[in-house]
């Protein structure tokens, strides 16, 4: 073997191996211009070539022409290898992990006045009724005249309303919004009213100058006072617990007649939580319903009132002051 062949051989062996061993693009490009560039290796054991005799020279080109070849295959195979790997590399890095547990936002939880009215218009709509609602700026008609409450009635007083320039006034209760459906709708009707409502009250920790009520109305031929205990009586039921007792007691509203309070008994006492009564003649003929032919009954109550009690909360303005180490243990 000539001294050609050998070096010829050497470089296929040492090329074929450095280029198994690289591990990167770049590198393996810096061993192709080694090797096989115009200044490689290569090229220059060819330029002994002129020294060879004539039978030694097709023999050793060709033998330089398959360890090009190999050359060549080695690097082109260790190029594919790489791009492979740096694909998987970049598709492992780019993964995401879809068992991971993910980041937990805050939940918020319903206000517990929100709560209360949540439960109690769930209950009435099970029974039939609609959810009304109307303005809280309300005219003198439909927040007293219309409910048979006189000029002369104290609920009147400045003393007891918000009353605001050019007549109008906060409305003190939600019987505003019934008055208003009744003018827009004939009977049979039976609705729920709850609202904000506002009364000049002194805030201690019962009462608030600013509140929510809830008032149900039911007008229909033939409806008598045992259709109103009925109602209330389930609703109080499924408010409080079935085994609840309940007691009416006689009471005045200027807008119905005759008119009770309601009392559960609660923890061993009993309890005030709501007034009703049948819906006043002088109310129907209000708004054009004939009393002849028409009754119904309504009830009313603050919802402020029930929280407290369902939730043995000892101050109202607890419902007010967004603490939140009061409202997270609802
Ligand atoms: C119409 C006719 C009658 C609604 C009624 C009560 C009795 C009542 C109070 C409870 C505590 C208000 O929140 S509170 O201060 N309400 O006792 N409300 S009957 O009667 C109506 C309503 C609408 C057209």
């Amino acid at each position: 073997m000539t001294s050609i062949q050998e070096q010829l051989k050497e470089l296929n062996t040492t090329a074929v191996n450095a280029i198994a061993s690289t591990d990167s693009l770049e590198q393996l490009e810096q061993l192709r211009v080694k090797y096989l560039g115009k200044k490689g290796q290569l090229s220059q054991i060819l330029r002994g070539m002129g020294k060879l005799s004539a039978e030694e020279r097709p023999i050793v080109g060709s033998q330089a022409n398959v360890v090009k070849e190999e050359v060549q295959t080695s690097l082109e195979q260790r190029k594919q290898d790489l791009l492979q790997a740096e694909i998987e590399a970049q598709i492992k890095a780019e993964t995401l992990d879809v068992t991971m547990p993910g980041v937990r936002r805050p939940l918020g939880r319903v206000h517990p006045l929100n709560g209360v009215v949540d439960r109690v218009l769930d209950i009435f709509v099970g029974l039939g009724y609609t959810v009304a609602t109307g303005p809280q700026i309300e005219t003198d008609y439909y927040n007293f005249e219309a409910l048979n409450t006189p000029p002369d009635h104290p609920a009147r007083d400045m003393q007891d309303t918000f009353y605001l320039p050019g007549g109008n006034l906060l409305r003190t209760h939600t019987s505003s919004v019934q008055i208003r459906y009744m003018e827009n709708n004939e009977p049979p009707i039976r609705i729920i009213a709850p609202g904000r409502v506002y009364r000049r009250d002194t805030v201690d920790a019962t009462h608030s100058a600013v509140f929510n009520q809830v008032e149900i109305l039911a007008i229909d031929r033939g409806l008598k006072f045992t259709d109103l205990k009925g109602t209330i009586k389930v609703f109080l039921q499924r408010m409080f617990g079935n085994e609840l007792p309940v007691q009416f007691r006689t009471s005045y509203f200027p807008f119905t007649e005759p008119s009770a309070e309601v009392d559960v008994q609660w923890q061993g006492k009993w309890l005030e939580v709501m007034g009703c009564g049948m819906v006043d003649p002088n109310v129907l003929q209000a708004v054009g319903y004939d009393p002849e032919v028409y009754t119904g009954f309504a009830a009313g109550f603050g919802v402020e009132r029930f929280a407290m009690v369902l939730h043995q909360i000892d101050d109202i303005r607890r419902l007010y002051n967004s603490d939140l180490r009061f409202l997270r243990q609802f």
